[in-house]
């Protein structure tokens, strides 16, 4: 015979494939920063959830394998907010998923697109995710219509965000939350990892996207509203200086900064309750 042992087969493959539209989206949601959030609690709310941040609806084979990537150093108050609010989403939208909190540590600039590439890596490494959502710590959807997962475009899902009024700062606005098939991002070499401190990788993303010929594609204002926690601009995460002259320069560099050219050195990964946390060297400006 040829079937494996059950024990060994995917839970998931005698299942009916989920349905395009999930059944139990609620729509707009109410998200507000007040009150305290209780890790434990959160867990408890989630029971499905498994160690390290990784679900799969057991009614029906999800259509999309699903690595989130968030890009972390000293953010605690708003990861909380983050879990709470996006477990119970991600697990009404149908989604086989995995939460990967990157951690740059030490105490060097910034570098948000490094930990992207990094976070791409190392969710790969555990398993075979089709579609990655990179996403800010501190930005909290308000409509579960908004579904995290990749389209036939790289995808820009945070639109309308309260923080510039509910609509897109300019049109060629890539920053917050996006989403790429493991293909997509293939196909733009990735982030770049030479943009230190605040600013233009996501505009260096954008050109990439463009330079290899895709578009992106977009949620209408309405499903795509966001709250922005308010925060201060971190420290060693000052305005890039460098960033105009780069995303000037991202045809001749994309080809050789990104994927194909990134190193680093993880320090340690914590299977967390409700994520995996990667703690990274990501190293310094060459
Ligand atoms: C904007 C963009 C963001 C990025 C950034 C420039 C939107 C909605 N957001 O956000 O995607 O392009 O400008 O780099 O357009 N972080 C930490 N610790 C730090 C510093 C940063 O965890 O010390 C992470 C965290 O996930 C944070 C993200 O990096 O949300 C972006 O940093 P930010 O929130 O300070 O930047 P912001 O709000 O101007
Ligand atoms: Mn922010």
């Amino acid at each position: 015979t040829t079937t494996p042992p059950p024990e060994i087969r995917d839970r998931s493959a005698d299942l009916p494939p989920c349905p395009e539209t999930p059944p139990h989206l609620v729509g707009a949601q109410p998200v507000e920063f007040s009150h305290h959030i209780d890790l434990n609690e959160v867990k408890r709310q989630n029971p499905e959830v498994r160690d390290g941040g990784r679900y799969m609806p057991k009614e029906c084979k999800a259509l999309q394998k699903v690595a989130l990537i968030i890009p972390f150093r000293k953010r605690e108050e708003h990861l909380k907010y983050w879990l709470y609010y996006l477990h119970p989403n991600l697990q009404r939208q149908q989604l086989d998923y995995g939460v990967y909190v990157i951690e740059q540590s030490g105490e060097t600039m910034f570098n948000r697109a490094k930990l992207m590439n990094i976070g791409y890596a190392e969710a790969l490494k555990e398993y075979d995710y089709d579609c990655f959502i990179f996403s800010d710590v501190d930005l909290i959807p308000m409509d579960d219509r908004n579904i995290y997962k990749c389209y036939s475009q790289p995808r820009h899902l945070s639109v309308s965000i309260d923080k510039f009024g509910f609509r897109l700062p300019y049109n060629q606005c890539f920053g917050g939350v996006s989403s790429f098939s493991k293909e997509q991002f293939q196909k733009i070499n990735g982030f770049p990892n030479n943009y230190w401190g605040w600013g233009g990788e996501d505009d260096d993303l954008y050109n990439r996207i463009t330079f290899r010929g895709m578009s992106l594609s977009r949620p209408d204002v309405v499903i795509g509203r966001y709250r922005m926690i308010v925060h201060e601009r971190d420290q060693k995460n000052d305005p890039n200086p460098e960033r105009f002259d780069r995303i000037g320069r991202t045809k001749l560099t994309m080809d050789s900064d990104g994927l194909n050219s990134l190193t680093y050195k993880v320090i340690e990964v914590q299977k967390q309750p409700l994520y995996t946390k990667v703690i990274v060297d990501v190293g310094s400006p060459s």
